[in-house]
């Protein structure tokens, strides 16, 4: 178990002052201008070798996407932007960042900004997340007046604005080049790819978005080398790591773990253990509603990080929102309810998004009250195959995963719901 000192959220309960100089006494904006002094390339090179894969759930290397942004500047200003629209279900990690630390991030952002050559950074908030706007909005007011950011920022010689956008509700405007487009003040539509951000990316320039924690463990990692938290989890899945634990343990929490802990241990140490025992878990959503399900007997052991749990288990770490589901749980409802979810946040603009969200979730629909046909279960599945890997941007395969998890560890109990309708036996288990 990660012991205190080695963690970099310290104030993640928010049990201390979350000014500028509570900041400052636990050590952030310590030296800054020193990180700065050692040029980029050195941070760069720094966060490669820490083994930083991002947070936002696609895991992709810090240090090497930072790579991809030119060395040389062809006239065009770069830009990095946080993306900090949180909306995955079952996520909300960077809101504990915003709300209880958020000069990590912002100096996170300085950081970055400096080692991509970016001298504006826009963080892309949540336009649910208001009062972690206005938290984070104080914060930047801070370090503006305390002349950390802005004209010569930190006194290292170096220009940096910040700017926090709102959000207006949309889940899609996650999505990195949907969250570009609704930042220039466009529909937020995913554009294709590539070219990737950091060809074109905000207006058309250079631009790297990343992830709320994956920016604010930057100052972290440089401040106690790229060793000490390449120490944390197996190998290449390093770090610490925020966990969002949500529905049926003892105590729902969102902590920082050392990456690859078990999942008996991170239930155990921080969660108080399942509610009615390990024998009443059913299933777990391991990592926010965008990876399959797994069911609970597979669960116990398995290890916390990018490549056991897709390579293990067929699911994934993703935003490491772990949603636990006891016995008491109707897991085709559940699914139900996501497929629900992405049908209405899809953006329409690819067909087989628009309508194989409305398949699937018609389908879903009907499994649940038990009305299907057997041979409806692999129809279904065929359509989540029609989707994935077919469309413009990832909420397709988000949408079709789930299904499929469902089908995979659980077609025992839609096919007995399905029989006990024949047979008159369905409870009535409404899909409202
Ligand atoms: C340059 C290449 N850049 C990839 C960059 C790319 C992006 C990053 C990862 O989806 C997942 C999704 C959700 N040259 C590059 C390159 N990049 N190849 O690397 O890219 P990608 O395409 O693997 O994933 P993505 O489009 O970023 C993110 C899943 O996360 N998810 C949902 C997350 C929701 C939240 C939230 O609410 N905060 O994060 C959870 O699992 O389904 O699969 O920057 O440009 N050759
Ligand atoms: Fe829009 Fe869905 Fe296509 Fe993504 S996959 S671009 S959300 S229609």
């Amino acid at each position: 178990m990660l012991q205190d000192q080695d963690r970099i959220f310290t104030n993640l309960y928010g049990m201390h002052d979350r000014t500028l100089a509570g900041a400052k006494k636990r050590g952030h904006w310590d030296g800054t201008a020193g990180i700065l002094d050692k040029g980029r390339d050195w941070i760069v090179d720094q966060m490669k070798a820490s083994g930083l894969r991002g947070r936002g759930g696609a895991g992709f290397p810090t240090g090497l996407k930072w790579s991809f942004m030119p060395k040389e500047s062809d006239g065009r200003p770069a830009y990095l932007v946080v993306n900090a629209d949180e909306s995955e279900p079952g996520t909300c990690k960077d809101r504990e960042i915003m709300r209880h630390d958020p000069h990590t991030l912002i100096e996170g952002c300085l950081i970055a900004s400096f080692a991509m050559q970016a001298h504006a950074c826009y963080i892309y908030i949540r336009g649910e997340y208001i009062r972690e706007r206005e938290a984070l909005q104080r914060a930047i007011d801070e370090a503006y007046e305390d002349g950390l950011i802005g004209p010569n920022a930190c006194g290292s010689g170096y220009d940096f604005e910040l700017f926090l956008h709102h959000g207006a509700g949309a889940y899609i405007c996650g999505e990195e080049t949907a969250l570009l487009e609704s930042l220039e003040g466009r529909k937020g539509m995913p554009r294709m790819k590539p070219p990737f951000p950091a060809g074109a990316g905000l207006y058309g320039c250079p631009t790297t978005v990343n992830n709320v924690e994956s920016i604010a463990v930057v100052p972290t990692i440089l401040r106690r080398g790229p060793e000490w938290f390449a120490s944390f989890g197996r190998q290449n899945n390093a770090g610490t790591k925020l966990f969002a634990i949500s529905g049926h343990v003892n105590r729902p929490c969102v902590v920082e773990e050392a990456m690859s802990i078990s999942f008996e241990e991170l239930i155990e140490k921080h969660c108080g253990g399942i509610r009615g025992g390990w024998d009443n878990l059913k299933a777990v959503i391991p990592g926010g509603s965008s990876v399959p399900c797994v069911r609970g007997e597979k669960m116990r052991d398995a290890v916390m990080d990018f490549d056991y749990l897709r390579g293990e288990l067929g699911s994934g770490l993703g935003t490491a929102a772990v949603i636990v589901m006891d016995q008491s749980t109707d897991i085709i409802k559940a699914i139900w309810r996501l497929a629900k979810f992405y049908k209405h946040e899809s953006c329409g603009q690819c067909t087989p998004c628009r309508e194989g969200t409305g398949w699937m979730m018609r389908v879903m629909d009907r499994l649940v009250r038990g009305e299907a046909e057997v041979e409806e279960i692999d129809m279904l599945f065929d359509v989540t195959k029609q989707v994935e890997g077919h469309t413009i941007c990832a909420l397709g395969d988000a949408a079709a995963w789930p299904i499929q998890g469902l089908i995979r560890n659980f077609r025992d109990e839609i096919e007995d719901r399905i029989k006990a309708q024949k047979a008159g036996r369905v409870s009535a288990v409404a899909a409202e």
